[in-house]
């Protein structure tokens, strides 16, 4: 049996998998035999701190249960010979749906009019004020990957005009800008989809926010280092900024008290894949990667920084 540490949750299908092969050690318990480690099975959210890495003299391998690697120092792997794999595509429709279901939720103030009807408003002050139509909005999606395309594809039924803003244009339909706030100033929707890490921090600044605009809503399904969560506040607190559909934050899971307290934000505690469907899908990637490179040394579906190892 070979040694195998576990970081964050794993299902009990994956669990089953697993023990087949490896003895698995918990992080959380902290006296596991480090030197005998050969494979890390961690997420996206927890990914393995760098004394964890460290400690680890013949660790091999790392499988991220999730597409986003943001949280591994996939050079400081890569420099020691570690591979490390992530679980692209299986998600990709799962988080569109998530991303247009907050949109939609913003735009029709789904959040307001649930409770307008547990409230008794409706018997007591007649209907709820009106709302607006997601029909034939512009929409700018930054960071057009996988689930980017994914977001424009479920968005196409809806008459949507789709524009787009990431390092480098592509081979799509779509307009391209090479600026970010440029982009959210011609838009009615913004949409982040891009990895979180060093390069996106806060790039939804205080400008792209301001350009956004009073009628503007600001979905972030990506990482919460993307925005800057003190800059949306304020402007959310002020109108302006006009909604916030929100499934990611900067220190999550705890979300500022004057975020909570707002009545135009919708919030989610970083769902966006979390369906039983999408994470068995995930799952089972994330254990094929395992149990091939223990078989042969080989993988599915390595981070890009790792495909050439
Ligand atoms: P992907 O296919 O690699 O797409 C990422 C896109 O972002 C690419 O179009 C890339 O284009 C763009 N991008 C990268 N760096 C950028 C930068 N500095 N400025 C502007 N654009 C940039 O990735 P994906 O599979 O769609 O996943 C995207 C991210 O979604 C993940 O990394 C993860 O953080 C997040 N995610 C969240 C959840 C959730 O539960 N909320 C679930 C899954 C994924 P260029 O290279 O041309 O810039
Ligand atoms: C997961 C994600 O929630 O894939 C990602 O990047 O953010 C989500 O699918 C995350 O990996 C934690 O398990």
């Amino acid at each position: 049996m070979a040694d195998l540490l576990q970081i964050g949750g794993i299902t009990d299908v994956m669990r089953d998998r697993l023990e087949a092969a490896f003895t698995i050690h918990q992080v959380s318990e902290g006296n596991y035999p480090a030197d005998k480690i050969t494979h890390v099975a961690t997420n996206g959210h927890d990914g393995i701190p760098p004394d964890v890495m460290a400690g680890l003299p013949n660790l091999k391998m790392i499988s991220c249960y999730g597409v986003g690697y943001d949280a591994i120092d996939v050079q400081a792997a890569k420099a020691r010979g570690i591979m490390v794999t992530h679980t692209p595509n299986v998600l990709n429709a799962e988080v569109a749906t998530t991303a247009v279901m907050l949109m939609m939720a913003c735009y029709r103030e789904l959040l307001r009019d649930d409770a307008w009807v547990r409230s008794g408003n409706w018997e007591e002050q007649g209907n709820a004020p009106l709302t607006r139509s997601v029909d034939n909005q512009k929409v700018g999606i930054l960071g057009l990957g996988r689930i980017g395309q994914a977001i424009a594809d479920k968005l196409a039924p809806f008459g949507t005009t789709i524009v787009y803003h990431s390092r480098s244009a592509k081979d799509v339909p779509y307009t391209y800008y090479a600026s970010l706030p440029e982009m959210a100033r011609d838009v009615d929707c913004l949409i982040c989809i891009t990895p979180g890490g060093p390069a996106t921090n806060k790039i939804v600044n205080r400008e792209v926010i301001e350009a956004l605009g009073p009628q503007g809503t600001l979905i972030n399904v990506s990482r919460g280092s993307v925005v800057d969560e003190a800059a949306l506040i304020s402007a959310l607190e002020e109108g302006r900024v006009g909604w916030a559909g929100l499934d990611v934050f900067e220190a999550e899971p705890k979300v500022p008290e004057r975020l909570r307290q707002l009545s135009n934000v919708v919030l989610l505690p970083h769902v966006g894949s979390a369906t039983v469907e999408t994470r068995a899908a995930m799952g089972a990637l994330t254990v094929d990667n395992i149990l091939r490179h223990l078989d042969d040394g080989t993988v599915i579906s390595p981070v890009p920084e790792c495909a050439d190892m």
